[in-house]
């Protein structure tokens, strides 16, 4: 059953909002990392960056997690969903934020 909000005063939040984890593999001079990372920051999500320039090994990683070759790449909890592209195209397809946060209700559901 629906409740009304209250009408005013504190409001008791019952959900618990949890984080995912956003990776970023990225290179300090690439215009499509900092595009990506404007997106992110935009909406004030926190993410892990580790700077490929120059660093084969981590290049090698980023592509062994089943990323692409190019930089950006972004995992979200671990999973590979591409580039500075993918991240735009999620968002506009209004799939990134449930991606990027689970919203968890600790109360059963009315109905
Ligand atoms: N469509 C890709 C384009 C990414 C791209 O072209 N990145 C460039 C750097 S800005 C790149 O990685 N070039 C190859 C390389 O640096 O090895 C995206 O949206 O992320």
């Amino acid at each position: 059953m629906a409740r009304d909000p209250p009408a005013g005063g504190p409001v008791s939040i019952t959900e618990e909002l949890i984080m995912a984890k956003v990776e970023m593999y990225a290179s300090m001079w690439c215009g499509f990392c900092h595009r990506a990372k404007a997106l992110l920051n935009a909406k004030e999500i926190a993410f892990i960056e580790y700077d490929v320039d120059g660093d084969a090994a981590g290049r090698q990683q980023m592509m062994a997690r089943g990323g692409g070759h190019t930089v950006p790449q972004i995992f979200i909890d671990g999973q590979a969903i591409g580039g500075c592209d993918e991240l735009y195209a999620l968002e506009s397809a209004g799939r990134l934020d449930p991606l990027l946060g689970q919203s968890v209700n600790g109360g059963g559901s009315d109905g």
